[in-house]
């Protein structure tokens, strides 16, 4: 491992690791398991369109969940565009900019305007003392997002919900397996919304869920992702689209829901290792997780303050990515700097100071199935090196600015 700024690979040396590590590796879980159960997905000749493993996966996966109701679909985007038009949202939807660019454009593809709320710097969640400066006569919902599976602070997002007669509902798309409170998170609001990406730790493929304890929200959403389709053949009682999950997707979850634990104890001990390793260091902030809750370890944060470490977030994912760790930027710009919305909503970036300044200090590291204990020590020995030499590293990356120049 490198002993000095000199032998980084950003500078020509030669790279800590020599194949990517990434974010976002899929876990697989049993494969054996999940070959026979696509054998006999194969051998019934039943492949989509409601069949017996998505709606073993729907039972299981609302029993996990914690909701009554759960209606599997094809991703967590088209899930929250039906449960946005189930909900019969529109005109305004009150919504952080911190979060991954689908929470917002599920909105707008129903035309509906996303109003961007800035976030609490602490829990990098949507702020509630920011919300009620925000609705208008055309706000007819609040949609957060439980942004890396820390729960929102739903009692106070409640409370102004109650109070203002707005739906509330949640993008929990990072949540699968996370409690508030004791209870599990798809008991809160009218409905909360999750992915099964590939990118996550608990996945089917492509995939995503509605949970709802409301019957007949989860009727009018099994309807609509369905075509429209109402009970009995040829009968259309509302403007649907296709948002079916397939035969094969749920047995990629049902085989990941029976290794559900596994996958959640080695993020955990992920977490732990570069905890230990991370914490303390001057500059580098550690996300952390409430351990009284269930949580499921998914996401390893951290926040460069680059007036400590002498060099930006930027600089430290350039750095990463030439040792071969690929760092992401999650979530980097935030929405409201993104097209559409940053020629919808110009200026929206004053409103918004948290998040501008969330969005360029935070960064994802490699965790799941991509690392194990050793390759964490690497990583983590990288940052700490460069955060050490910071001074060093600084001199180093001015004059090779200089010199580009
Ligand atoms: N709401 C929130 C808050 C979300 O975070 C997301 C999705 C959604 C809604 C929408 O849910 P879905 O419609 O996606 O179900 C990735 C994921 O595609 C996306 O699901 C996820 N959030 C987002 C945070 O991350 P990208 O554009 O960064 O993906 P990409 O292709 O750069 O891949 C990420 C990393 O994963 C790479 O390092 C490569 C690695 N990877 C990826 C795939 C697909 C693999 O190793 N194997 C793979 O099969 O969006």
């Amino acid at each position: 491992s490198h002993q000095n700024i000199e032998d980084l690979a950003f500078f020509g040396g030669s790279p800590t690791f020599s194949k990517p590590l990434h974010v976002g590796r899929p876990n697989i879980g049993n494969r054996e398991r999940l070959l026979e159960r696509i054998n006999d997905a194969l051998d019934r000749k039943w492949l989509s369109n409601d069949g017996p493993f998505v709606q073993e996966l729907e039972q299981r996966f609302a029993d996990y969940a914690g909701g009554k109701y759960c209606i599997a679909m094809c991703n967590g985007t088209i899930s929250l565009e039906i449960a946005i038009r189930a909900l019969d949202l529109q005109g305004e939807v009150i919504v952080p900019s911190f979060t991954f660019i689908a929470t917002a454009h599920a909105l707008q593809w129903q035309k509906i305007t996303p109003v961007f709320c800035d976030i609490d710097p602490i829990t990098h969640n949507i702020d509630p003392n920011s919300i009620e400066k925000l609705i208008t006569p055309k706000t007819t919902g609040i949609l957060g997002v439980h942004v890396w599976g820390r729960p929102c602070n739903i009692d106070l997002l409640e409370k102004i919900a109650r109070k203002h007669d707005l739906k509330l509902a949640f993008d929990a798309s990072h949540a699968v397996g996370c409690s508030h409170q004791g209870q599990t998170i798809g008991n809160f609001g009218e409905a909360s919304i999750f992915s099964f990406h590939a990118t996550k730790f608990f996945n089917t493929f492509e995939g995503g869920a509605v949970v709802t304890n409301n019957e007949q929200l989860a009727e009018k959403i099994r309807l609509m992702k369905n075509f429209g389709f109402g009970p009995g053949y040829d009968n259309v009682i509302y403007i649907g689209t296709n948002g079916k999950m397939n035969e094969i997707s749920a047995a990629m979850g049902l085989t990941s829901l029976d290794s559900i634990n596994d996958f959640i104890d080695i993020n955990r001990q992920n977490y732990q290792q570069y905890r230990q390793k991370l914490s303390g260091i001057p500059g580098i902030k550690f996300t952390t997780y409430n351990e009284n809750e269930k949580n499921n370890y998914q996401y390893i944060i951290l926040e460069v303050d680059d007036r400590e470490t002498k060099f930006t977030r930027d600089e430290l994912v350039e750095i990463l990515h030439a040792e071969n760790v690929l760092a992401r930027r999650y979530f980097f710009p935030g929405c409201h700097q993104m097209e559409p919305y940053r020629s919808y909503f110009p200026n929206t970036n004053l409103l918004l100071p948290e998040t501008e300044k969330l969005t360029r200090k935070v960064l994802s590291l490699p965790t799941g199935t991509a690392v194990d204990i050793n390759k964490i020590n690497e990583i983590c020995r990288i940052i700490q090196l460069v955060v050490k030499q910071g001074k060093k590293l600084r001199e180093r990356l001015d004059r090779e600015n200089s010199q580009k120049h």
